[in-house]
Protein backbone atom coordinates (compact mmCIF):
# COMPACT_ATOMS: atom_id res chain seq x y z
CA UNK A 1 0.00 0.00 0.00
CA UNK A 2 1.18 3.24 -0.93
CA UNK A 3 0.93 5.53 1.81
CA UNK A 4 -0.17 9.00 -0.66
CA UNK A 5 -3.09 6.54 -1.39
CA UNK A 6 -4.06 5.54 2.07
CA UNK A 7 -7.22 7.66 3.07
CA UNK A 8 -5.39 8.60 6.55
CA UNK A 9 -6.09 12.15 7.27
CA UNK A 10 -3.27 13.14 9.44
CA UNK A 11 -3.31 15.94 11.93
CA UNK A 12 -0.62 18.43 12.72
CA UNK A 13 -2.52 19.54 15.78
CA UNK A 14 -3.49 18.12 18.76
CA UNK A 15 -7.10 18.09 19.04
CA UNK A 16 -8.01 20.18 22.24
CA UNK A 17 -11.21 17.97 22.95
CA UNK A 18 -9.16 14.96 23.43
CA UNK A 19 -8.01 15.01 27.04
CA UNK A 20 -6.02 10.96 26.85
CA UNK A 21 -3.23 10.33 24.53
CA UNK A 22 -5.14 7.54 23.28
CA UNK A 23 -7.98 10.07 21.79
CA UNK A 24 -5.60 12.40 20.79
CA UNK A 25 -3.66 9.84 18.36
CA UNK A 26 -6.64 8.16 17.39
CA UNK A 27 -8.11 11.35 16.16
CA UNK A 28 -4.60 12.85 14.93
CA UNK A 29 -3.54 9.25 12.68
CA UNK A 30 -7.53 9.84 11.33
CA UNK A 31 -7.74 6.33 12.97
CA UNK A 32 -11.88 7.93 13.91
CA UNK A 33 -14.00 10.62 13.62
CA UNK A 34 -16.62 11.63 15.61
CA UNK A 35 -20.28 11.73 14.03
CA UNK A 36 -21.95 12.88 17.18
CA UNK A 37 -21.62 12.90 21.31
CA UNK A 38 -19.95 9.38 21.89
CA UNK A 39 -20.65 7.76 18.40
CA UNK A 40 -17.73 7.51 15.70
CA UNK A 41 -17.34 6.40 12.34
CA UNK A 42 -13.68 3.88 12.17
CA UNK A 43 -11.89 5.00 9.43
CA UNK A 44 -9.35 2.51 7.18
CA UNK A 45 -6.82 2.67 9.72
CA UNK A 46 -8.58 2.49 13.01
CA UNK A 47 -10.70 -0.08 11.50
CA UNK A 48 -7.98 -2.51 10.01
CA UNK A 49 -6.41 -2.84 13.81
CA UNK A 50 -9.90 -2.99 15.34
CA UNK A 51 -10.24 -5.93 13.23
CA UNK A 52 -6.98 -7.67 13.55
CA UNK A 53 -7.80 -7.07 17.54
CA UNK A 54 -11.29 -8.77 16.46
CA UNK A 55 -10.11 -11.59 14.95
CA UNK A 56 -7.36 -12.75 18.07
CA UNK A 57 -10.73 -12.46 19.93
CA UNK A 58 -12.59 -14.82 18.14
CA UNK A 59 -9.85 -17.09 17.42
CA UNK A 60 -9.16 -17.25 21.53
CA UNK A 61 -12.91 -17.97 21.84
CA UNK A 62 -12.53 -20.39 19.04
CA UNK A 63 -9.75 -22.57 20.85
CA UNK A 64 -12.38 -23.06 24.62
CA UNK A 65 -14.89 -24.63 22.02
CA UNK A 66 -17.36 -21.96 21.92
CA UNK A 67 -19.24 -21.19 18.71
CA UNK A 68 -19.68 -17.93 17.33
CA UNK A 69 -23.25 -16.70 16.03
CA UNK A 70 -24.72 -13.12 14.71
CA UNK A 71 -27.92 -11.50 16.88
CA UNK A 72 -28.70 -8.16 15.78
CA UNK A 73 -28.64 -5.25 17.04
CA UNK A 74 -31.80 -4.06 17.34
CA UNK A 75 -34.31 -5.91 20.08
CA UNK A 76 -37.49 -6.41 20.94
CA UNK A 77 -38.73 -4.74 24.14
CA UNK A 78 -40.92 -8.27 25.11
CA UNK A 79 -37.88 -10.53 25.92
CA UNK A 80 -36.60 -7.59 28.42
CA UNK A 81 -39.91 -7.40 30.10
CA UNK A 82 -40.17 -11.11 30.59
CA UNK A 83 -36.42 -10.88 32.58
CA UNK A 84 -37.61 -7.71 34.35
CA UNK A 85 -34.89 -5.34 33.00
CA UNK A 86 -36.55 -3.46 30.42
CA UNK A 87 -37.35 -0.73 33.23
CA UNK A 88 -34.17 -1.72 35.69
CA UNK A 89 -31.95 -0.55 32.69
CA UNK A 90 -33.37 2.88 33.06
CA UNK A 91 -32.19 5.61 30.20
CA UNK A 92 -28.87 4.38 28.92
CA UNK A 93 -31.48 2.25 27.00
CA UNK A 94 -31.93 3.39 23.50
CA UNK A 95 -35.83 3.16 23.17
CA UNK A 96 -37.48 2.92 19.88
CA UNK A 97 -40.58 2.20 17.84
CA UNK A 98 -40.97 0.44 14.46
CA UNK A 99 -43.67 1.67 12.21
CA UNK A 100 -46.76 -0.64 13.98
CA UNK A 101 -45.63 1.31 17.42
CA UNK A 102 -43.67 -2.19 18.50
CA UNK A 103 -41.40 -1.50 21.43
CA UNK A 104 -37.53 -2.24 20.32
CA UNK A 105 -34.62 -1.38 21.23
CA UNK A 106 -30.85 -1.04 20.74
CA UNK A 107 -29.43 -3.68 22.42
CA UNK A 108 -26.94 -2.64 25.43
CA UNK A 109 -26.31 -6.29 25.80
CA UNK A 110 -27.59 -9.61 25.04
CA UNK A 111 -28.54 -11.85 27.89
CA UNK A 112 -32.33 -11.73 27.02
CA UNK A 113 -31.84 -12.68 23.43
CA UNK A 114 -29.54 -15.28 23.93
CA UNK A 115 -31.52 -16.83 26.28
CA UNK A 116 -34.63 -16.60 23.93
CA UNK A 117 -31.98 -18.34 20.90
CA UNK A 118 -31.61 -21.28 23.79
CA UNK A 119 -34.74 -22.17 25.04
CA UNK A 120 -36.82 -22.26 21.79
CA UNK A 121 -34.26 -24.88 20.43
CA UNK A 122 -32.61 -27.09 23.52
CA UNK A 123 -34.47 -29.26 25.56
CA UNK A 124 -32.37 -31.76 27.01
CA UNK A 125 -28.81 -31.84 28.89
CA UNK A 126 -27.59 -33.50 26.79
CA UNK A 127 -26.54 -30.81 25.11
CA UNK A 128 -24.93 -29.12 27.55
CA UNK A 129 -22.87 -27.56 28.05
CA UNK A 130 -22.63 -24.69 25.46
CA UNK A 131 -20.72 -21.92 24.80
CA UNK A 132 -21.94 -19.14 22.05
CA UNK A 133 -20.62 -15.61 21.58
CA UNK A 134 -20.89 -12.68 18.62
CA UNK A 135 -19.10 -9.63 18.02
CA UNK A 136 -21.70 -7.04 17.29
CA UNK A 137 -22.38 -3.35 17.74
CA UNK A 138 -23.72 -2.28 21.02
CA UNK A 139 -25.37 0.77 22.36
CA UNK A 140 -25.46 2.22 25.76
CA UNK A 141 -27.01 6.21 26.26
CA UNK A 142 -24.24 6.43 28.99
CA UNK A 143 -24.49 10.08 30.68
CA UNK A 144 -20.92 10.98 30.24
CA UNK A 145 -19.50 9.98 27.32
CA UNK A 146 -15.54 10.65 27.14
CA UNK A 147 -12.32 9.52 26.17
CA UNK A 148 -13.14 8.93 22.61
CA UNK A 149 -13.87 5.27 22.07
CA UNK A 150 -12.62 4.39 25.50
CA UNK A 151 -16.55 5.24 26.91
CA UNK A 152 -18.93 5.91 23.80
CA UNK A 153 -22.12 5.64 23.30
CA UNK A 154 -22.16 2.86 20.60
CA UNK A 155 -19.31 0.30 20.76
CA UNK A 156 -18.31 -3.50 19.31
CA UNK A 157 -18.58 -5.94 22.27
CA UNK A 158 -17.41 -9.42 22.31
CA UNK A 159 -20.01 -11.19 24.14
CA UNK A 160 -20.48 -14.72 25.39
CA UNK A 161 -22.92 -16.69 26.67
CA UNK A 162 -22.18 -20.01 28.94
CA UNK A 163 -25.01 -22.86 29.63
CA UNK A 164 -24.76 -25.47 32.02
CA UNK A 165 -26.73 -27.96 33.85
CA UNK A 166 -25.20 -27.08 37.66
CA UNK A 167 -23.40 -24.48 39.26
CA UNK A 168 -20.39 -26.93 39.23
CA UNK A 169 -20.32 -27.32 35.61
CA UNK A 170 -21.04 -23.66 35.37
CA UNK A 171 -17.87 -22.27 37.02
CA UNK A 172 -16.03 -24.81 34.71
CA UNK A 173 -17.58 -22.77 32.03
CA UNK A 174 -16.53 -19.68 33.94
CA UNK A 175 -13.01 -20.67 34.76
CA UNK A 176 -12.73 -21.96 30.76
CA UNK A 177 -13.75 -17.92 30.12
CA UNK A 178 -10.93 -16.77 32.22
CA UNK A 179 -8.14 -18.70 30.63
CA UNK A 180 -9.61 -17.31 27.26
CA UNK A 181 -9.63 -13.90 28.67
CA UNK A 182 -5.15 -14.24 29.65
CA UNK A 183 -4.77 -15.52 26.57
CA UNK A 184 -6.28 -12.85 24.52
CA UNK A 185 -4.78 -10.36 26.00
CA UNK A 186 -1.71 -11.35 26.52
CA UNK A 187 -1.73 -12.05 22.32
CA UNK A 188 -2.54 -8.01 22.23
CA UNK A 189 1.11 -7.58 24.59
CA UNK A 190 -1.33 -6.75 27.53
CA UNK A 191 -0.74 -7.61 30.82
CA UNK A 192 -4.70 -7.35 32.01
CA UNK A 193 -5.24 -9.10 35.58
CA UNK A 194 -8.60 -10.32 36.19
CA UNK A 195 -9.89 -8.13 39.57
CA UNK A 196 -13.15 -9.49 42.04
CA UNK A 197 -15.80 -6.52 40.92
CA UNK A 198 -19.07 -5.44 41.23
CA UNK A 199 -21.99 -6.67 39.08
CA UNK A 200 -23.76 -4.06 37.98
CA UNK A 201 -27.01 -4.17 35.89
CA UNK A 202 -26.06 -7.46 34.65
CA UNK A 203 -26.59 -9.38 38.15
CA UNK A 204 -25.02 -12.48 39.97
CA UNK A 205 -22.47 -12.87 42.66
CA UNK A 206 -19.18 -14.38 40.95
CA UNK A 207 -17.56 -11.54 38.70
CA UNK A 208 -14.16 -10.68 37.38
CA UNK A 209 -13.23 -7.23 35.63
CA UNK A 210 -9.98 -7.58 33.57
CA UNK A 211 -7.98 -4.65 34.12
CA UNK A 212 -4.85 -2.95 32.44
CA UNK A 213 -2.96 -0.59 34.50
CA UNK A 214 -3.25 2.70 33.06
CA UNK A 215 -3.04 6.36 34.78
CA UNK A 216 -6.29 7.37 32.74
CA UNK A 217 -8.41 4.64 33.84
CA UNK A 218 -11.30 4.97 35.00
CA UNK A 219 -11.56 1.66 37.71
CA UNK A 220 -9.58 2.57 41.31
CA UNK A 221 -7.82 -1.20 41.82
CA UNK A 222 -6.17 -2.77 44.69
CA UNK A 223 -4.21 -5.20 44.53
CA UNK A 224 -1.23 -7.36 45.35
CA UNK A 225 1.64 -6.61 43.24
CA UNK A 226 3.03 -10.20 43.10
CA UNK A 227 -0.72 -11.10 40.95
CA UNK A 228 1.12 -9.47 38.04
CA UNK A 229 4.32 -12.42 37.89
CA UNK A 230 1.88 -14.98 37.52
CA UNK A 231 3.13 -16.60 34.57
CA UNK A 232 0.26 -18.08 32.31
CA UNK A 233 2.48 -20.15 29.91
CA UNK A 234 2.48 -22.53 32.02
CA UNK A 235 -0.72 -23.34 32.07
CA UNK A 236 -2.53 -25.45 29.47
CA UNK A 237 -6.29 -25.66 28.25
CA UNK A 238 -6.71 -28.93 30.41
CA UNK A 239 -9.11 -28.34 33.23
CA UNK A 240 -7.19 -29.29 36.08
CA UNK A 241 -4.84 -26.74 34.86
CA UNK A 242 -7.19 -24.38 34.49
CA UNK A 243 -8.19 -25.22 37.84
CA UNK A 244 -4.87 -24.13 38.65
CA UNK A 245 -4.21 -21.12 37.56
CA UNK A 246 -7.98 -19.66 38.40
CA UNK A 247 -6.46 -20.86 42.10
CA UNK A 248 -3.26 -19.06 41.56
CA UNK A 249 -4.93 -15.79 40.88
CA UNK A 250 -7.16 -16.30 43.85
CA UNK A 251 -4.35 -16.35 46.35
CA UNK A 252 -3.82 -12.66 45.86
CA UNK A 253 -5.62 -9.89 46.80
CA UNK A 254 -7.03 -8.10 43.80
CA UNK A 255 -9.95 -5.90 43.76
CA UNK A 256 -12.03 -2.83 41.89
CA UNK A 257 -13.30 -0.08 43.97
CA UNK A 258 -16.60 -1.28 44.88
CA UNK A 259 -15.06 -4.29 46.45
CA UNK A 260 -12.18 -2.70 48.35
CA UNK A 261 -12.15 -3.11 52.11
CA UNK A 262 -9.43 -1.06 54.10
CA UNK A 263 -9.24 -4.24 56.61
CA UNK A 264 -9.20 -6.70 54.44
CA UNK A 265 -6.61 -5.31 51.89
CA UNK A 266 -4.04 -3.98 55.31
CA UNK A 267 -4.37 -7.26 56.61
CA UNK A 268 -4.31 -9.72 53.60
CA UNK A 269 -1.64 -7.37 51.74
CA UNK A 270 1.91 -6.30 53.30
CA UNK A 271 2.36 -2.70 52.77
CA UNK A 272 5.51 -3.48 50.30
CA UNK A 273 3.49 -5.56 48.15
CA UNK A 274 0.28 -2.81 48.01
CA UNK A 275 -0.84 -1.51 44.74
CA UNK A 276 -2.90 1.32 44.97
CA UNK A 277 -3.71 2.36 41.03
CA UNK A 278 -5.87 3.15 38.07
CA UNK A 279 -6.77 0.83 35.27
CA UNK A 280 -8.65 0.43 32.29
CA UNK A 281 -11.38 -2.47 31.98
CA UNK A 282 -11.00 -4.59 29.05
CA UNK A 283 -13.08 -7.41 29.99
CA UNK A 284 -15.35 -8.42 32.37
CA UNK A 285 -16.98 -11.77 32.92
CA UNK A 286 -19.99 -12.69 34.68
CA UNK A 287 -21.88 -15.76 36.60
CA UNK A 288 -25.26 -15.13 36.98
CA UNK A 289 -26.72 -19.14 37.56
CA UNK A 290 -30.90 -18.90 36.70
CA UNK A 291 -31.19 -14.67 37.12
CA UNK A 292 -32.14 -15.41 33.21
CA UNK A 293 -33.03 -18.50 32.44
CA UNK A 294 -36.13 -18.77 35.43
CA UNK A 295 -37.85 -15.24 34.42
CA UNK A 296 -37.66 -16.67 30.81
CA UNK A 297 -38.61 -19.98 31.28
CA UNK A 298 -35.23 -21.82 29.70
CA UNK A 299 -34.55 -25.00 31.15
CA UNK A 300 -33.53 -28.65 30.29
CA UNK A 301 -34.67 -32.23 30.86
CA UNK A 302 -32.37 -34.11 33.34
CA UNK A 303 -31.68 -38.06 33.10
CA UNK A 304 -33.99 -38.81 35.77
CA UNK A 305 -37.14 -36.48 33.52
CA UNK A 306 -36.95 -33.49 35.70
CA UNK A 307 -36.46 -30.26 34.63
CA UNK A 308 -34.15 -27.67 35.65
CA UNK A 309 -32.90 -24.16 34.82
CA UNK A 310 -29.89 -23.53 32.89
CA UNK A 311 -27.32 -22.02 34.80
CA UNK A 312 -25.53 -19.19 32.53
CA UNK A 313 -22.73 -16.75 32.35
CA UNK A 314 -22.23 -13.89 30.02
CA UNK A 315 -18.16 -12.70 29.26
CA UNK A 316 -17.58 -9.59 27.81
CA UNK A 317 -14.82 -7.92 25.98
CA UNK A 318 -14.56 -4.13 24.67
CA UNK A 319 -13.61 -4.68 21.42
CA UNK A 320 -13.80 -0.92 20.09
CA UNK A 321 -11.89 0.00 23.62
CA UNK A 322 -9.03 -2.13 23.67
CA UNK A 323 -7.59 -0.08 20.43
CA UNK A 324 -7.47 3.04 23.01
CA UNK A 325 -6.40 0.93 25.69
CA UNK A 326 -3.35 -0.12 23.29
CA UNK A 327 -2.37 2.96 22.68
CA UNK A 328 -2.46 4.04 26.58
CA UNK A 329 -0.26 1.19 27.48
CA UNK A 330 2.06 1.72 24.34
CA UNK A 331 2.39 5.42 23.48
CA UNK A 332 5.26 6.89 25.27
CA UNK A 333 7.31 10.08 24.42
CA UNK A 334 5.20 10.47 21.29
CA UNK A 335 6.25 7.15 19.84
CA UNK A 336 3.51 4.88 19.06
CA UNK A 337 4.55 0.91 19.08
CA UNK A 338 2.17 -1.29 17.94
CA UNK A 339 2.62 -4.89 19.07
CA UNK A 340 3.03 -6.77 16.26
CA UNK A 341 -0.35 -8.99 16.33
CA UNK A 342 -2.07 -5.79 15.65
CA UNK A 343 -0.11 -3.64 14.06
CA UNK A 344 -1.92 -1.70 10.95
CA UNK A 345 0.98 -3.13 8.77
CA UNK A 346 4.24 -5.39 9.34
CA UNK A 347 6.99 -2.66 7.90
CA UNK A 348 6.84 0.56 6.32
CA UNK A 349 9.31 1.22 4.02
CA UNK A 350 10.85 5.23 4.61
CA UNK A 351 12.98 6.51 1.32
CA UNK A 352 14.26 9.35 1.08
CA UNK A 353 13.07 10.54 -2.30
CA UNK A 354 15.32 13.21 -4.28
CA UNK A 355 13.78 14.99 -7.78
CA UNK A 356 16.60 14.25 -10.02
CA UNK A 357 17.26 10.36 -8.48
CA UNK A 358 15.38 7.52 -9.06
CA UNK A 359 17.23 4.92 -7.41
CA UNK A 360 15.56 4.91 -4.10
CA UNK A 361 11.71 4.96 -4.97
CA UNK A 362 12.89 1.92 -7.41
CA UNK A 363 14.74 0.04 -4.25
CA UNK A 364 11.58 0.82 -2.56
CA UNK A 365 9.31 -0.60 -5.19
CA UNK A 366 11.43 -3.56 -5.41
CA UNK A 367 11.41 -4.28 -1.40
CA UNK A 368 7.95 -3.67 -1.37
CA UNK A 369 7.00 -6.36 -4.07
CA UNK A 370 9.65 -8.41 -2.78
CA UNK A 371 7.96 -8.62 0.49
CA UNK A 372 4.27 -8.17 -0.80
CA UNK A 373 4.79 -11.75 -2.39
CA UNK A 374 6.02 -12.72 1.38
CA UNK A 375 2.80 -11.89 2.44
CA UNK A 376 3.81 -9.43 4.66
CA UNK A 377 2.15 -6.12 4.41
CA UNK A 378 3.73 -3.46 3.42
CA UNK A 379 3.18 0.62 3.69
CA UNK A 380 5.65 2.53 1.25
CA UNK A 381 5.93 5.82 2.30
CA UNK A 382 5.99 7.70 -1.38
CA UNK A 383 5.44 11.09 -0.69
CA UNK A 384 8.55 13.45 -1.32
CA UNK A 385 8.47 15.32 2.39
CA UNK A 386 11.86 15.22 3.79
CA UNK A 387 13.21 11.84 6.21
CA UNK A 388 12.64 13.75 9.10
CA UNK A 389 9.41 14.82 8.53
CA UNK A 390 8.32 11.38 7.54
CA UNK A 391 10.01 10.02 10.84
CA UNK A 392 7.47 12.20 12.77
CA UNK A 393 4.44 10.76 11.16
CA UNK A 394 5.72 7.40 11.30
CA UNK A 395 6.12 7.67 15.53
CA UNK A 396 2.08 8.29 15.57
CA UNK A 397 1.32 5.61 12.79
CA UNK A 398 3.33 3.28 15.11
CA UNK A 399 4.68 0.47 12.35
CA UNK A 400 7.10 -1.49 14.47
CA UNK A 401 9.53 -2.22 12.28
CA UNK A 402 11.05 0.50 9.20
CA UNK A 403 13.28 -0.02 6.58
CA UNK A 404 15.07 3.21 6.10
CA UNK A 405 15.92 4.08 2.28
CA UNK A 406 18.62 6.94 3.29
CA UNK A 407 22.56 7.39 3.88
CA UNK A 408 22.45 3.97 5.67
CA UNK A 409 21.20 1.51 2.94
CA UNK A 410 23.53 0.49 0.17
CA UNK A 411 22.15 -1.37 -2.60
CA UNK A 412 21.87 -5.22 -0.90
CA UNK A 413 22.16 -3.95 2.86
CA UNK A 414 19.25 -1.72 3.74
CA UNK A 415 18.79 -0.12 7.36
CA UNK A 416 16.03 -1.99 8.87
CA UNK A 417 14.65 -0.20 12.60
CA UNK A 418 12.70 -1.88 15.29
CA UNK A 419 10.74 1.07 16.79
CA UNK A 420 11.72 1.99 20.72
CA UNK A 421 14.88 -0.94 19.32
CA UNK A 422 18.16 -1.63 17.45
CA UNK A 423 18.96 -0.60 14.04
CA UNK A 424 20.66 -3.04 12.00
CA UNK A 425 22.13 -3.09 8.98
CA UNK A 426 20.37 -6.43 6.95
CA UNK A 427 19.80 -7.95 3.82
CA UNK A 428 16.29 -8.40 2.24
CA UNK A 429 16.27 -12.30 2.32
CA UNK A 430 17.35 -11.25 6.42
CA UNK A 431 14.35 -8.85 6.92
CA UNK A 432 11.81 -10.77 5.50
CA UNK A 433 13.05 -14.05 7.78
CA UNK A 434 12.95 -11.48 10.55
CA UNK A 435 8.95 -10.10 10.28
CA UNK A 436 7.94 -13.75 9.40
CA UNK A 437 9.64 -15.12 12.40
CA UNK A 438 8.04 -12.20 14.36
CA UNK A 439 4.74 -13.13 13.75
CA UNK A 440 4.76 -16.89 14.33
C1 LIG B 1 -20.84 -9.37 29.52
C2 LIG B 1 -21.11 -9.68 28.10
C3 LIG B 1 -21.59 -6.98 29.81
O1 LIG B 1 -22.24 -6.24 29.10
N1 LIG B 1 -23.02 -8.77 29.07
C4 LIG B 1 -22.56 -9.43 27.88
C5 LIG B 1 -21.93 -8.44 29.96
N2 LIG B 1 -20.52 -6.56 30.51
S1 LIG B 1 -19.95 -5.07 30.57
O2 LIG B 1 -18.93 -5.04 31.57
O3 LIG B 1 -21.00 -4.14 30.77
O4 LIG B 1 -19.30 -4.77 29.18
C6 LIG B 1 -18.29 -5.60 28.65
C7 LIG B 1 -17.11 -4.80 28.16
O5 LIG B 1 -17.52 -3.86 27.17
C8 LIG B 1 -16.74 -2.68 27.25
N3 LIG B 1 -17.62 -1.50 27.42
C9 LIG B 1 -17.49 -0.35 26.73
N4 LIG B 1 -16.62 0.04 25.77
C10 LIG B 1 -16.74 1.29 25.26
N5 LIG B 1 -17.70 2.18 25.67
C11 LIG B 1 -18.61 1.82 26.61
N6 LIG B 1 -19.56 2.67 26.97
C12 LIG B 1 -18.52 0.50 27.19
N7 LIG B 1 -19.24 -0.16 28.13
C13 LIG B 1 -18.67 -1.39 28.24
C14 LIG B 1 -15.81 -2.84 28.44
O6 LIG B 1 -14.53 -3.27 28.00
C15 LIG B 1 -16.47 -3.93 29.25
O7 LIG B 1 -15.55 -4.68 30.01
Amino acid sequence: MYLSKLFIPLLKEIPSEAKIKSHQLMLRTGMIKQSSTGIYSWLPLGFKIMKKIEQIVREEQNKIGAQELLMPTIQSAEIWKESGRYDDYGEEMLRIKDRQGKEMLYGPTNEELITEIFRASVKSYKSLPQLLYHIQWKFRDELRPRFGVMRCKEFFMKDAYSFDVNDEEAKKSYNKMFFAYLNTFKRLGLTAIPMAADTGPIGGDLSHEFIILAETGESKIYSDKRIFDIDISKHSSEEKSIQDLRKKYDEFYAVTDDKYKKEDFEKKVKKENQLVTKGIEVGHIFYFGDKYSKPLKCSVDLKDGKKVNVKMGSYGVGVSRLVAAIIEAKFNNNIMRWPESVSPFDVAIIPSLKKNDKSNQEKAEKICSFLLKNKIDVLLDDTDEHLSAKFKKFDLIGIPYQIILGSKSSDDKFEFKEVNGKTESLSLEDIKNKLLNNRS
